[in-house]
């Protein structure tokens, strides 16, 4: 009995982790071959899974159930043995002549005894017997109900609801230049790339067509991730931007890796008051993974949130600055040290990132609720872990929101300026 029971309650557990899988993060990184679909999130990918694996559940069931019923029986049928060998003693006792036979009488009677003991204390077991398969009988009606409402919930042919745009291009730009004024979910192929991928596009008014690389918006998902999780990129994707997600540093890599028209990367930040500022840096490329995906830009190129990029001197040390610029950093990992320092400051700080000693821009830090922490809040080490932007708040300041998205130099500049599109850009908490 026990493998099968193991089996069963193995594939229930299966059942719950696939069935809770859709928004949590306990998917460690979202590929196209790993059976949930081109994308994430897709709820028809975890459902069609549900489906297919539920029959083996209910003949696990099943099984269980015809093995309980087979106890039960042997169960009886001890029962039966036991009345019918108590009616033998008592019709032994009547039947002894008790007068002329007394010594064989005395000595059946001690039989009878011990074997009164031996019937009272199977009796009890049986008891125990008996309520631990009426427990399990319980159990297993709830079992199957669940896999009933189980069934019936993935009975239905699963539609996914995240809406995919039909148009596709090498990057949001040239999907905007096709025509498309929706933002959303988008397949695109720059270039150097073996296969498409999807992007959330925000297009604005201007036919502007930036690709979203990164962002943060409430804490939902854990930006403490290894290499190839921050290689192949992680979190949600959504057609209404409302996830938060890194793209992942191979498709940013194929996505600025054109000399030719070169990208501008703009940040948008918004603090727990609701202000929101910016900055551009021109001619943004992220290095290939042999290069440890090299953080390269020409310059800051504007922006009201300042050059954090370029380090902070936080008045701590003379090379603070120096230490604390981004540019030409390797991307470091707990998993993958390519930082300045002796220690490992992505393991410190719980995120992935361009480190150097290691930080004045840090948006891929922890998420810290209100804004302001300290060291106590920041965990063992103590260090500045927030997500940070040195030169606009403070590194004990955690931002709230951050988009990194990119878009071609050409653009950036386009007739109606830069300034009216950042007046538009919009937080979670306009909406
Ligand atoms: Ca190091």
């Amino acid at each position: 009995m026990a493998p099968s029971l193991l089996a069963t309650a193995g594939g229930l557990l299966l059942l719950f982790a696939f069935s809770s899988a859709q928004r949590g993060d306990n998917i460690a990184s979202c590929t196209q071959n790993d059976g949930f679909g081109m994308y994430c999130p897709t709820t028809c990918g975890v459902a069609d899974y549900l489906h297919r694996y539920l029959p083996g559940v209910t003949k696990d069931l099943d099984g269980f159930l015809a093995e309980l019923e087979t106890i039960s029986n042997l169960t009886q049928g001890t029962e039966e043995n036991i009345v019918y060998m108590k009616d033998t003693v008592t019709s032994a006792q009547k039947t002894s002549p008790s007068d002329s036979s007394y010594k064989r009488s005395s000595s059946m009677l001690d039989d009878v005894y011990r074997f009164e003991k031996t019937i009272i204390a199977q009796e009890s077991q049986i008891r125990e017997l008996q309520e631990i398969i009426s427990a399990n009988d319980r159990s297993i009606t709830s079992l199957k109900q669940l896999a009933m409402q189980l069934q019936q919930k993935c009975s239905e042919p699963c539609k996914d609801t995240v809406e995919i745009q039909p148009t596709t291009g090498t990057d949001c730009q040239d999907i905007a230049n096709k025509g498309a004024t929706t933002s959303g979910l988008y397949f695109v192929k720059p270039a150097k790339a073996t296969e498409q991928f999807l992007v959330y596009c925000e297009i604005d008014n201007f036919g502007r067509g930036f690709t979203v690389i990164q962002r943060r918006r409430d804490g939902s998902v854990d930006f403490h991730k290894d290499w190839t999780q921050y290689k192949q990129g992680f979190g949600y994707l959504s057609p209404d931007d409302t996830t938060e997600f890194w793209l992942g540093n191979e498709k940013i890599h194929l996505l600025t890796l054109s000399t030719t028209f070169p990208t501008v990367l703009r940040i948008e930040l918004v603090d727990w008051e609701g202000n929101k500022r910016y900055a551009d840096y021109t001619r943004f490329r992220v290095g290939p993974e042999a290069d440890k995906y090299r953080l390269t830009y020409a310059y800051y190129f504007g922006g009201d949130a300042g050059d954090a990029f370029d380090g902070v001197d936080f008045g701590d040390d003379p090379s603070d600055k120096f230490y604390t610029s981004h540019n030409g950093m390797h991307f470091s990992t707990h998993d993958q040290d390519n930082d300045k320092y002796d220690g490992n400051c992505a393991q410190q700080d719980r995120s992935g990132w361009w480190m150097n000693r290691c930080h004045a821009a840090h948006l891929n830090g922890r998420y810290y609720r209100g804004g302001r922490y300290t060291a106590k809040d920041a965990g063992e080490h103590g260090y500045d872990n927030g997500i940070i932007w040195a030169t606009w708040h403070d590194r004990w300041y955690s931002l709230k929101e951050t988009t990194m998205k990119i878009i071609p130099l050409s653009r950036i500049t386009a007739e109606d300026g830069q300034q009216t599109g950042v007046k538009q850009f919009a937080g979670l908490g306009d909406v």
